[in-house]
C-alpha cells in the first residue's frame, strides 16, 4: 500500500512539471519592413496560461540573425504599453530571418523561449 501512495505522488509530479512549461503563451508582433536608420517597433504579448493578459513582468528580447553575427538587437526592458503588450524598439542593419530570444519574469515565474520572424528593407533597390 505504501508503494502504492509513493507512486502516485510520483505521477503527480510529472503531471506538474509537464504543465509547468506552458505558463506563458507568447506572441511575437514585428512590422514586416523597415526603413534603415530608423526603429521598427516591436510588441510582444504575453498571455498566461488561460489566456489573461500578464502585466506587471518583466520583459527582455535578444534579436540576433541566422548564422550572423551582426551584434544584437538588446531590447532590455520592454515598457508595457497596453495590458499584456510590452513594446520595445530595434534597428535593423539588414534584411532577412531572426531569431528572437525572449525572457519573461513575471513575478519570479520565468519563461525563455525563441520565436522567429523574417523582415525586408522597404528602400528601393
Ligand atoms: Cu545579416
Amino acid at each position: 500500500m505504501k508503494k502504492f501512495a509513493f507512486l502516485f505522488v510520483y505521477f503527480l509530479l510529472i503531471l506538474m512539471a509537464g504543465c509547468s512549461s506552458n505558463d506563458f503563451q507568447i506572441e511575437l508582433l514585428t512590422p514586416k519592413s523597415f526603413t534603415p536608420e530608423q526603429s521598427s517597433t516591436i510588441h510582444i504579448k504575453v498571455l498566461d496560461s488561460e489566456g489573461k493578459p500578464v502585466t506587471g513582468a518583466k520583459v527582455r528580447a535578444d534579436l540576433n540573425m541566422h548564422m550572423m553575427s551582426h551584434g544584437d538587437i538588446a531590447m532590455k526592458d520592454m515598457k508595457e504599453t497596453s495590458n499584456g503588450v510590452y513594446t520595445g524598439v530595434a534597428t535593423f542593419e539588414m534584411e532577412g530571418d531572426y531569431t528572437a530570444t525572449i525572457q519573461i519574469d513575471d513575478n519570479g515565474k520565468k519563461w525563455t523561449g525563441e520565436k522567429r520572424f523574417s523582415i525586408v528593407s522597404n528602400q528601393a533597390k
